[in-house]
């Protein structure tokens, strides 16, 4: 009894909306020209959710195809025009608020709560941020000895993880829109279904034909295609680093631009007047939130070491208040990892840390007490963690904290800036002076002090590692657009 019609075209099949996702190609669901089928997991309840098509090599060239013939076109709308059409997406994607939290829930197992409050909303964030921003975007500029104008960049191929399902997606198709630009999606074959709304919603909007197409598959198949396609202009990517470094190869061969958001070790710098409890709770929620599945999380506690012991207390002394269970239960703080393979990992990260000698404050290897089922990992915090240790240099990308202590702030600093990443920061205290030093000391592409909240027209992205290029906002857009000079126009 779930409200999704869907893959819309196709009034029948709405009882069987989780079997055999089709593509949309051209302003049409369309069948693949192969018939494997990959399977999508419920990760609280490891059954199967349903099964997408894989798509082929020949499907993606039907994208491409209709993106190529959409583009001049729709790279010639007016910026009205876009505004417009980004303002219908975003009503369109408010309608199907109650569909978008229900897939979402359970595709990724992201608690009904958090559901709501952050991945449904990050998604309609940005299509209205873009939109408003698309309004006074300059498109042209006359300089003294010269005219520029930005032109869309081309046909977009958009790459996407599963762990923020709605927002990875919109952050990308809002710019590429908002730039003129057309686009093949390939979303994570984890969370398929919330893609499948979004298309769902682009066809409610109106969007033009060919603008706007989603290819399903694997990441090895269409994505490793989408990287290679010559005739794809611009390569968008938010994932792992391993899976960065070949698009960037295969793109390499013709030169293709790409965007690549990746992962990240965030610190965390608390600072000697610091609200201990208050610095806990940030501490804790940074590993907690959405399972620990988020590339800006803080997942190193840089601490005074006089302050070290009172932390630790106030961390045990928090964690009861930040329960990991059932996704459909509204008081569930924490819910499964997305996959068993990203179980895995997080188990052998939590095991590696154990073999490094750090001591354990809370959570370990396993699943918690009652959590059998599922692919449910214990919040984890461990201590007197070496600045050099794996579990504080790698991604782990689970509920696991490194408590790592510090003696002055150049020291938390330097420590701060010690991994191979750069993509996020945080700092809490209350001196203004020594907040701005440290904010301004990590290198990292979005620092947060205290209860800094996100701004959706500032630019996103990482140093280092953690990437190349932004998104969000006109940094955004401007990656789905190419500057050209003309010299010698008579005015
Ligand atoms: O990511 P992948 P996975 C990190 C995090 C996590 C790890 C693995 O540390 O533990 O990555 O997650 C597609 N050519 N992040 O395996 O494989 C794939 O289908 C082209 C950080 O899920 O990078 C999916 O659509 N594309 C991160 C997308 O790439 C390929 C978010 C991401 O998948 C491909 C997610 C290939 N050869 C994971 N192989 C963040 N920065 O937020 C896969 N894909």
């Amino acid at each position: 009894n779930i409200y999704l019609c869907t893959q819309s075209q196709d009034k029948g099949a709405c009882n069987d909306m989780y079997n055999n996702v089709k593509h949309f190609i051209n302003g049409e669901w369309v069948e693949s020209t192969g018939n494997e089928t990959i399977d999508v997991i419920n990760p609280a309840t490891e059954e199967k959710m349903g099964t997408i098509s894989a798509g082929t090599e020949e499907d993606l060239d039907k994208a491409v195809q209709a993106a190529r013939k959409a583009f001049p076109s729709f790279s010639n709308t007016t910026r009205e025009e876009r505004v417009k059409l980004l303002d219908r997406i975003a009503d369109e994607y408010e309608k199907r608020k109650d569909d978008f939290i229900k897939v979402i829930t359970q595709e990724l197992g992201s608690p009904v709560t958090f559901t709501e409050k952050t991945q449904y909303e990050m998604g309609l964030r940005h299509f209205r941020e873009t939109a408003k921003i698309l309004r006074d975007f300059e498109f042209t500029e006359q300089r003294e000895g010269s005219f520029i104008q930005k032109d869309a960049i081309g046909v977009s191929g958009l790459i996407t993880p599963w762990n923020f399902p709605t927002n990875q997606l919109s952050t990308k198709l809002a710019s590429a829109i908002a730039a003129g630009s057309t686009v093949i999606l390939k979303p994570a074959s984890q969370t398929p279904y919330a893609a499948m709304l979004v298309a769902e919603v682009f066809e409610a909007a109106g969007v033009p034909k060919g603008v706007f197409n989603l290819v399903n598959g694997s990441g090895s198949k269409i994505g490793n295609a989408i990287s290679s396609h010559p005739d794809i202009d611009f390569v968008s990517f938010t994932g792992s680093g391993g899976v960065g470094t070949k698009i960037m190869e295969n793109a390499a061969q013709d030169i293709t631009k790409v965007s690549l958001e990746l992962g990240g070790k965030s610190p965390i710098i608390i600072l000697d007047d610091a609200d201990v409890k208050y610095a806990a709770r940030n501490a804790i929620t940074n590993i907690a939130a959405n399972t620990g599945q988020v590339c800006t999380a803080g997942t190193r506690a840089l601490v005074p070491a006089s302050m070290h012991d009172e932390f630790i207390e106030a961390i045990k002394e928090l964690l009861p208040e930040f329960p990991v269970g059932d996704p459909q239960d509204k008081n569930t703080f924490t819910g499964p990892q997305v996959s068993e393979e990203q179980w895995n990992t997080v188990q052998d990260y939590i095991q590696k840390g154990i073999d490094s000698g750090a001591t354990l404050v809370a959570g370990g290897t396993g699943k918690p007490d009652g959590l059998e089922t599922g692919f449910y990992s214990k919040l984890t915090v461990f201590t007197d963690v070496n600045r050099d240790d794996t579990i504080a240099q790698e991604e782990i990308f689970g509920p696991v904290l490194s408590v790592i202590t510090y003696n002055d702030l150049d020291e938390a600093i330097e420590i701060a800036n010690d991994t191979i990443y750069g993509l996020a920061g945080y700092v809490v205290g209350e001196n203004p002076e020594t907040l701005t030093k440290a904010a301004k000391g990590i290198r990292a592409g979005r620092i947060t002090v205290n209860d800094g909240k996100a701004d959706f027209s500032a630019p996103f992205g990482g140093f280092g590692q953690s990437g190349i290029g932004r998104e969000w906002g006109d940094y955004g857009i401007e990656e789905f657009l190419e500057p050209k000079t003309i010299l010698g126009l008579p005015n």
